[in-house]
């Protein structure tokens, strides 16, 4: 019993690290009741033995803080049609000189105020408005909202990305896995200074986490437009190309289209789910 009340204690321990990130990456405080449930449990796994009331009252804590965190995920998805312009962290003019005021001002009160505007529009076209619509009408709020979502995720991390206290070089965890797979920060600033320089006139550079491969990489983005969605995890996929189904059904897309739903493998996409939901971004 002393012994599973030893491993339940330091699994809760570890829980309440991770409620302390997840509470940090809201943006939200939960100090008070997070603070109060570690401070108990210190207390409670030094003793010598351990009183299963005390367990018992650890337990309610922690569901107490759960539901706190239900509620904030709940309260902070944004609904469709309802993204906000981020607050800019910083003045008009606390980058200068590297960014003028003159830009960063029409950069995000024009540029990104319509990249949000049109992403509300395009989202109650294709998730509220419940008309019927061919496939040529979701063609254009699929564009539509490629264009200005990926714009308006891509523009919310951008903003965070710099400050006037910035610069330098990395530190910790991050700056060991760019030493891992680009060699040096120098090379890999290198690399990604000669990938920017490679896009033509509209696009961005990334520097990206690969889930998958477990490395960094970098990427350009030329427009974002082409029904791609930044900033977001795939949870199910269906190949379109035609060399997933020409052989076998030619001309008849559609009938490939319904065919599938019969071997879709939703405990596989709930696991991709499952994990996905664990990245938590403050939302906008
Ligand atoms: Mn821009």
């Amino acid at each position: 019993m002393i012994l599973d009340n030893h491993e339940y204690l330091k699994a809760l321990m570890e829980w309440s690290t991770k409620m302390q990130e997840y509470a940090a990456s809201r943006q939200e405080d939960w100090s008070a009741d997070l603070s109060e449930l570690q401070h108990n449990l210190k207390q409670v796994s030094a003793s010598e033995s351990i009183a299963q009331e005390a367990v018992l009252q650890l337990r309610q804590d922690a569901e107490r803080v759960a539901a706190r965190a239900e509620q904030s995920a709940r309260q902070n998805s944004v609904r469709w049609g309802q993204h906000r312009l981020p607050p800019l962290p910083y003045r008009f003019d606390a980058l200068e000189p590297y960014i003028n005021r003159e830009i960063m001002e029409l950069h995000y009160t024009k540029h990104h105020r319509s990249y949000v505007d049109g992403l509300n529009k395009a989202e109650e076209m294709l998730y509220l408005n419940r008309e019927d619509k061919t496939s040529s009408d979701y063609k254009h709020y699929l564009r539509e909202q490629s264009f200005h979502g990926s714009g308006h995720f891509l523009h919310t991390i951008f903003w965070y990305n710099m400050s006037p206290n910035g610069g330098g070089e990395p530190t910790g965890q991050l700056a060991q896995q760019i030493r891992r797979d680009f060699g040096s920060f120098s090379r890999f600033k290198d690399m990604f200074s000669k990938a920017a320089d490679s896009v033509e006139g509209v696009g961005w550079v990334i520097l990206v986490w690969e889930p998958r491969s477990h490395h960094l990489a970098i990427q350009t983005l030329e427009k974002h437009q082409f029904f791609s969605l930044l900033d977001t995890i795939p949870l199910l996929v269906l190949d379109m190309w035609e060399h997933a189904y020409y052989l076998q059904y030619k001309t008849e897309k559609k009938k490939y289209i319904d065919n599938w739903w019969n071997i879709v493998n939703w405990a596989n996409v709930t696991q991709r789910f499952q994990t996905a939901k664990q990245v938590n971004w403050a939302p906008f």
